[in-house]
């Protein structure tokens, strides 16, 4: 590639004038010019000007083995030589899907053991839902067809994405959602708590929410719930322990499928392969993506319970349903040598006994107490801080959402890429992430935090 005989106003001026970016104001965009970012190598990524960034996301929620592993480009090359592409329609398949098959229905929970593939986590929703709808078509209730969400959830940005998701800007530039999908409310105990109300207490009435909605539809009208077993871009919400247990006991009661979307919480993010197994329950479907193949390639796998894969394969006939690019040879190459690596490097248990507990009392210790922080939460390697204006009233800097750009945009400057979500900081490093690399994301958040009050105690 040759980018480097561009400079960095030439190809912000090319990228302003030819690439739509994905969840972004153009204008804002070129008033103030793209971050190039060039490189990236083990936790740190490198923009034009070669500032270095420890990258507190992950990319965007995906590069779990961090950057730099040749081990990956050489196992994309490889296939790539032997064969780059070939479908897995008609009756055919390539070595690579079916070996990642069998890899990911053995470190998926014990009732899941079949995979339909994609290059998204949309994609897979857009799979997910269209099963779950066919499922209960196929059992002889094609009226049993509603999806229960959540309000805040993301499930991506496809026109089934965005209507299972439950974030507003999204819905209304939809004009006309995917019908038959209801939101009820999230598991946010920070905000949505009574007074007086304990965790355990605010986990049941949220989950009692998920019933009052099949009640009031009618369980035979009610195919599935879907949640993100820890809402990743709507907050890092992580709901009370009491929460799955009883949204799970509630799914069983009225037979409604529970899927889990687990495109941010898989392959070891919260110290388990799959958050499922962290919130000890079982589900129908399971979307995942994005750590598969730690952002190296695009590609997602719905694992598919064993309920609704063997109706299919029973009574199904031909699934109407496909992509190109489902089972991609270089992309399930890549995915295998990932997936090999995070259990070579116990990345997962390191997660769950080590850098997972040691994140957490780090952003206690050392964050928690700044009075712009109103509370810090994180399970595995997944952290929020919550920016408040008064930790006691937890009241927020207007503009909504104004003061979390301000810490982030010190961060940067400080050598820490972070991201804000309203008025939340969320963290989701790189699961190779040391007790060193955590002190040295507190050392700069901390930085930033006291430049961030001092702009917002003069403004
Ligand atoms: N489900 C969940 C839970 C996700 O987080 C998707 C589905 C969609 O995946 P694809 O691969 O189609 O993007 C996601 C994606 C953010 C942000 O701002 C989060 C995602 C994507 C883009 C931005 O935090 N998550």
């Amino acid at each position: 590639m040759t980018y480097q005989n561009y400079s960095l106003k030439q190809l912000q001026q090319i990228d302003a004038a030819h690439h739509l970016h994905p969840f972004t104001d153009h204008k804002e965009l070129r008033d103030a010019g793209s971050r190039v970012i060039t490189h990236a190598n083990g936790p740190f990524i490198y923009d034009s000007e070669g500032a270095e960034l420890l990258d507190g996301m992950a990319g965007l929620w995906c590069v779990n083995i961090g950057y730099g592993r040749d081990e990956l480009a050489e196992a994309a090359y490889a296939q790539m030589k032997e064969l780059p592409y070939y479908n897995s329609f008609f009756k055919c398949s390539t070595p690579t899907p079916v070996l990642l098959s069998k890899k990911l229905a053995e470190i998926a929970p014990r009732n899941v053991n079949q995979v339909f593939y994609g290059s998204s986590g949309s994609e897979a929703n857009d799979t997910a839902l269209r099963l779950v709808r066919h499922y209960w078509a196929l059992e002889g209730k094609p009226e049993k067809n509603r999806v229960i969400s959540r309000k805040m959830a993301y499930h991506g940005s496809t026109i089934a994405g965005t209507s299972l998701g439950g974030m507003d800007a999204m819905h209304k530039q939809l004009n006309g959602a995917v019908p038959n999908i209801v939101h009820v409310m999230m598991p946010y105990a920070y905000e949505l708590a009574l007074p007086g109300e304990s965790d355990h207490d605010f986990g049941l009435r949220a989950a009692k929410s998920v019933e009052d909605a099949i009640i009031e539809a009618g369980a035979d009208k009610v195919a599935a719930f879907i949640g993100e077993p820890v809402m990743g871009a709507g907050g890092v919400k992580i709901p009370p322990a009491s929460y799955w247990p009883e949204v799970q006991r509630i799914c069983r009661k009225y037979d409604v499928l529970l899927m889990l979307d687990e495109v941010i919480t898989g392959y070891g993010r919260t110290g388990e392969w799959f958050a499922a197994q962290t919130f000890g329950i079982e589900a129908d479907t399971i979307t995942t993506a994005k750590a598969l193949t730690s952002g190296y390639q695009p590609l997602s796998a719905l694992l598919v319970g064993d309920r609704i894969a063997s109706t299919l394969v029973e009574k199904g006939g031909e699934f109407n349903h496909g992509y190109t690019y489902s089972g991609h040879p270089v992309a399930c190459a890549v995915a295998l040598k990932n997936l090999e690596i995070i259990e070579r490097e116990g990345l997962v248990d390191r997660v769950r006994n080590d850098t997972g507990p040691y994140f957490a009392k780090a952003l206690q210790e050392r964050i928690a107490g700044h009075d712009l922080v109103g509370e810090v939460r994180s399970i595995g390697l997944m952290g929020a801080i919550e920016i408040v204006k008064d930790k006691a009233t937890k009241e927020r800097f207007l503009p909504s959402g104004s003061a979390a750009v301000t810490v982030r945009d010190h961060a940067i400057a400080n050598g820490m890429m972070l991201r804000a979500t309203g008025d939340t900081m969320i963290l989701s490093p790189p699961l190779i992430w040391t007790r060193d690399t955590i002190d040295m994301a507190c050392e700069r958040i901390g930085k930033a935090l006291d430049l961030a009050r001092a702009d917002l105690r003069k403004r």
